[in-house]
């Protein structure tokens, strides 16, 4: 698949800082020191809806830890998948009378739109579940004559078990995950299985929905962990520097690829840094496209609302916490804006160098946006106040802003 342009990120003067960020698998921060290239792999969309701002808040903080990378002048390898066949997307289909296949095409062509004009850096490869099935069959097929994975009833499951390392990305109660299983797409209750956690692998192809050839699996679809597992581990290889998505994802998806990728490899884990965004909420309950309560960024758009006030309101909050959506969310942001904007507009002001290093110092900082912004706000606040001398300052902070945190000023 094709992704969507990229928005130049400016160069800045000086050096910028190595990222410390949160790994849901050690509990701790880890420094990502990554050599000259950086390997980051972003779980994508379910292309079934349109995207929203939960979708818009995790996607940016994955844009953030790129910026930082590409501040200490490292390049990144950037990889995303679209679920573009999956059990919701087929679900929602038959209920709208709609062909999955456009419906799947239309909701990414949208997502597109989005991440561009919310100036997210695309993935250098951006992959559909579907195209990726030539590269899940024979994963499947080792797992299986591995004795990592069984047949049941057709259906192929991998075994929990096979995995010593089971449970090291989540640590989460089995209770728990039994509960999440049921909840995330995963079926406990199926009798048969060697573990109630176990996930499909590959689904025998049933009446009436899409299936590809599986060679010695027979005709089917791929199961949702082996999907990222297998783009992943194409073009990046084990090992990889983050696996990153909303903390949703932590478990089973996350959990299980890990699981996947150590019964293929022999390797513990996959990613060296597992790494989850928070949960955004709509009137008390997580943003979510099967519950409906969803603000687009689409209709925000077509309402006229700047881009660069919904990336300036996504970045008002920590990317780990959950926070909750509201309209005040956005008045601030677009304020916040206008006075930015006022403060770079003028020909001269206070000096800003120290104002970049704030930015690194902060971004270095598990993502410390909110103190980014302040930052920001005490430059404009003395522009505004006192103004200064230096005619290379307004410049500079649009250019930091810019690359640092990607909002056009
Ligand atoms: N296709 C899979 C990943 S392989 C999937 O989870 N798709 S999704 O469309 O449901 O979600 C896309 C990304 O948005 C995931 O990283 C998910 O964790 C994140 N996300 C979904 N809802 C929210 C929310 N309310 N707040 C923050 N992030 C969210
Ligand atoms: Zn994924």
């Amino acid at each position: 698949m094709h992704a969507w342009p990229a928005s130049e990120v400016p160069a800045l003067p000086g050096k910028g800082r190595d990222l410390r960020i949160h790994d849901t698998a050690t509990g701790g921060r880890v420094t990502l020191a990554p050599g000259p290239v950086a390997r980051i792999y972003v779980c994508g969309i379910t292309p079934y809806d349109a995207t929203h701002m939960g979708h818009a808040a995790t996607y940016n903080a994955f844009d953030l830890v790129q910026r930082v990378w590409l501040d200490t002048k490292r390049q990144v390898h950037y990889v995303q998948n679209v679920t573009d066949v999956d059990d919701p997307l087929l679900e929602r289909a038959i209920r709208d009378g709609v062909d999955w296949v456009g419906l799947a095409e239309r909701e990414t062509a949208l997502f597109r739109e989005d991440m561009t004009a919310l100036r997210m850096l695309p993935p250098q490869h951006y992959i559909g579940a579907v195209e990726a099935i030539p590269g899940i069959v024979p994963l499947v097929e080792r797992l299986r004559d591995s004795g990592a994975a069984y047949e049941l009833d057709g259906d192929i499951y991998f075994s929990v078990d096979a995995d010593p390392h089971f449970g090291e990305v989540s640590h989460y109660s089995t209770e728990l995950m039994r509960h999440l299983s049921a909840e995330r797409g995963g079926d406990p209750e199926r009798p048969g299985k060697k573990n109630p956690l176990d996930p499909m692998l590959w689904m025998a192809a049933r009446e009436g929905e899409p299936s590809w050839d599986g060679a010695s699996l027979g005709a089917g679809r791929p199961g949702w962990h082996i999907e990222c597992v297998a783009i992943a581990l194409d073009h990046l290889g084990m090992g990889f520097d983050v696996q990153g998505g909303g903390s949703d994802l932590i478990f089973p998806h996350h959990e299980m690829g890990a699981s996947h990728a150590q019964a293929l490899t022999g390797e513990f884990p996959m990613a060296k840094a597992y790494v989850h965004a928070g949960m955004v909420a709509l009137d008390g309950e997580k943003m979510s496209k099967s519950k409906g309560n969803l603000v687009f960024i689409s209709k925000l758009r077509r309402d006229g609302v700047d881009p660069a006030a919904i990336r300036l309101a996504l970045l008002s909050h920590r990317y780990r916490d959950d926070w909750e959506w509201t309209d005040q969310v956005l008045r601030d942001a677009q304020e916040r804006l206008g006075r930015w904007r006022a403060a770079v507009s003028r020909p001269d002001g206070p000096s800003a160098d120290a104002l970049v290093e704030e930015l690194r110092e902060a971004l270095s900082d598990d993502l410390d946006t909110p103190t980014a912004l302040v930052a920001v706000d005490r430059w404009a606040e003395l522009q505004a106040a006192e103004g200064g001398t230096d005619d290379s300052a307004p410049g500079l902070v649009s250019r930091a802003v810019d690359a640092l945190l990607g909002v056009a000023l």
